[in-house]
């Protein structure tokens, strides 16, 4: 990576730990193997995957060093990717990694962009192609999780395209489980308790995916407050009275509503640091997946089925355009057009119910490719965004050139 400056090598590494993983695949496929590991079903089809998210500093990498560690002294196969291109050294050995891919620093010189940009405009480059990655996962046998880790700030995942995309893909491959780590010992105090908490409700509703709460460094805190907060409600509001916040009654119908948003997410205690927790996000994780698999899944399914349909029935209807095209051209040719009959040789014409010629000159003027005088002038009147596209077209050209 020294030399490459923007390269794009998607590769999976030969980490040791899942190295060891996969050699103990076989031994899992085993009933007794299955049935001494009883944290780990392995009766799904394909790998669950976890995004890992979470503000600044929650953990996210420390958990997923902790995963690592575990899963591997369970002889579980499973792949960790970074999605992280800032950090300077991942303590787990990431088997796909996008600073392989992405040169950060060089994107921010390149860009001229500051440390956020920087990391946004790299996460946007990778999920051009994060179809490679899908396919660098599909393509190993037998593996049982893939953890994300994300950018240390949250919000370059969350509002970004490239995160959605990211988690689209995902989650429609494979059952997806959005971790969402909290610092605990920061979230003790009710108010920014609350603010973790809509920040997660607002992730649940953007993402569509099963959302499972980490309550991380109990080993300094323990979670108990938070989970009596969330059980409780007048708890909570005793807790929110106590901080004497100033935006009582906009706190209290905040945790009325929140109170619903609990209801569906799963939660967790765990300490990345000392390993204290882990088997029971394990068994956490399992069911956010099956409830994956029975609600988001099904729906994700059901959404896919009709945009199939819908574009088999666009196929069909293009199909039968060509073909009662085709005919007039024959028939034309047959000497219907001599006799007054109009050939239609362009079905995109009758679309717009073909009145407005200077519409459908311009159209030919552009080659007919769908490239209209709408298109021409957007590209003028932006011409800063025109050449953004064209910089942002032309890197992604590199990028491919460079994949061989
Ligand atoms: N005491 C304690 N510290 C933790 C724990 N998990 C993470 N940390 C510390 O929290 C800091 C931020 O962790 P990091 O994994 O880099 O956070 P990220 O930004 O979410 O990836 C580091 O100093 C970690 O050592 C934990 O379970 N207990
Ligand atoms: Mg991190």
């Amino acid at each position: 990576m020294a030399d490459a400056q923007i390269g794009w090598r998607i590769a999976t590494r030969a980490a040791t730990a899942t190295l060891a993983g996969e050699s103990a695949a076989k031994k899992h496929a085993t009933p007794a193997a299955q049935a001494s590991s009883s944290t780990l079903p392995s009766n799904r089809k394909k790998p669950v995957a976890c995004i890992v998210l979470g503000m600044a500093g929650a953990g996210k990498t420390t958990l997923m060093q902790r995963l690592n560690a575990y899963l591997h002294a369970e002889r579980t196969p499973y792949y960790l990717v970074n999605l992280d291109p800032a950090v300077l050294d991942t303590p787990f050995g990431a088997n796909i990694d996008i600073r392989d891919t992405v040169n950060y620093k060089e994107v921010m010189r390149q860009y001229n962009l500051g440390p956020n940009g920087g990391i946004l405009t790299s996460l946007n480059l990778f999920a051009t192609r994060f179809e490679d990655v899908l396919k660098l996962i599909e393509a190993r046998k037998n593996l049982r999780y893939v953890m994300v880790d994300t950018p240390g700030q949250i919000e370059i995942f969350t509002w970004s395209a490239s995160g959605a995309i990211i988690s689209e893909s995902l989650g429609s491959t494979m059952p997806t489980v959005i971790v969402y780590v909290v610092d605990t010992p920061r979230s003790a105090n009710a108010v920014t308790f609350m603010s973790n908490m809509l920040y997660a409700c607002s992730i649940l509703y953007k993402a569509k995916l099963p959302l499972l709460v980490v309550f991380n460094k109990i080993d300094v805190t323990p979670h108990h407050f938070a989970v009596d907060w969330m059980t409780d409600l007048t708890a909570f509001q005793e807790a929110l009275q106590a901080e004497k916040s100033y935006m009582g009654t906009l706190a209290t119908s905040m945790a009325l509503m929140l109170e619903e948003f609990y209801n569906s997410l799963s939660v967790v205690g765990v300490s990345a640091m000392t390993g204290a927790g882990i088997p029971a996000f394990f068994e956490a994780l399992e069911k956010a997946a099956d409830e994956y698999e029975e609600t988001y899944g099904a729906e994700l399914q059901r959404r896919q089925e009709a945009k199939a349909a819908a574009e088999e029935a666009r196929q069909k209807e293009a199909n039968a355009h060509f073909s009662r095209d085709r005919e007039a051209e024959v028939s034309g040719a047959a000497g219907l057009e001599a006799a007054g009959a109009r050939v239609v040789l362009d079905g995109r014409r009758h679309r717009g119910g073909g009145s407005d010629d200077e519409e459908s000159e311009s159209e030919d003027e552009a080659g007919g490719a769908g490239y209209t005088r709408e298109d021409e002038e957007w590209g003028q009147e932006n011409p800063d965004e025109a050449a953004d596209r064209e910089e942002y077209e032309s890197l992604a050209r590199y990028l491919q050139k460079r994949k061989g």
